[in-house]
C-alpha cells in the first residue's frame, strides 16, 4: 500500500456536491482505502470568467499500479458529468494524482508530483491538513517550506 493525495476540484452542477460524491467514489475503489479528506476551499479560478472552484485534498492508501488508478479516476470524472473540452475549461468534477507515495512518475499520461502543485493555495493548505509538514516534494523542498511561499490568499475554507 501506498500514500496516494488526490486533489479534487469543481466549479460546476453545486461543486461541494461533486466533491461529497467524488469521496464516495473514492472509498468504493478497488485495493484501496480511503484515509482522510481535507475541508473545502473556495477559490477563483485561475481561468478569468469561469466560476469559483471548490477544492479539496483526500488521502488514500492503494495498491494499484498509478495509471489503474488514473483510469479509476478518470471513470469517477466521466462518471459525474465531465466533458473534456478545452484544456482547463470548466468542469463538473476534476481529479489529480498529487503524490503517489515517493514516485516520481513521467508519463505521457501522468505527471507525478502534479505540476504546479507547489504554488497553488488551494492544493497546498487542505494537503496540509492530511500529510505532514515534514512531507518532502520532488524538489527537496517540505511542504511547510512550500506553505511559507503560498499566501492563504483568496481561500474561503467552507464546511463539507
Ligand atoms: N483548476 C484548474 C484551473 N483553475 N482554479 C481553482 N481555484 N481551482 C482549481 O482546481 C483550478 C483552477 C485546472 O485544473
Ligand atoms: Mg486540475
Ligand atoms: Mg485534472
Amino acid at each position: 500500500m501506498e500514500r496516494v493525495y488526490i486533489g479534487m476540484g469543481s466549479n460546476l452542477a453545486d461543486p461541494a456536491d461533486q466533491l461529497r460524491s467524488a469521496v464516495q467514489a473514492l472509498a468504493q475503489l478497488p485495493d484501496s482505502r480511503l484515509i482522510g479528506v481535507s475541508a473545502f476551499y473556495q477559490s477563483d479560478s485561475l481561468l478569468p470568467g469561469q466560476p469559483r472552484y471548490t477544492n479539496a485534498v483526500a488521502a488514500i492508501d492503494s495498491s494499484l499500479a498509478p495509471l489503474d488508478l488514473l483510469d479509476a479516476l478518470q471513470a469517477i470524472e466521466l462518471d459525474q458529468g465531465r466533458e473534456r473540452q478545452e484544456r482547463w475549461g470548466p468542469r463538473t468534477l476534476d481529479l489529480d494524482i498529487l503524490l503517489f507515495g515517493d514516485r516520481l512518475i513521467d508519463e505521457p499520461r501522468l505527471k507525478v508530483p502534479h505540476y504546479h502543485m507547489h504554488a497553488r493555495p488551494f492544493v497546498l493548505y487542505p494537503l496540509a491538513e492530511l500529510a505532514p509538514a515534514s512531507l518532502k516534494l520532488s524538489d527537496g523542498r517540505t511542504l511547510a517550506q512550500l506553505l511559507d511561499d503560498c499566501p492563504f490568499i483568496g481561500l474561503e475554507r467552507i464546511p463539507s
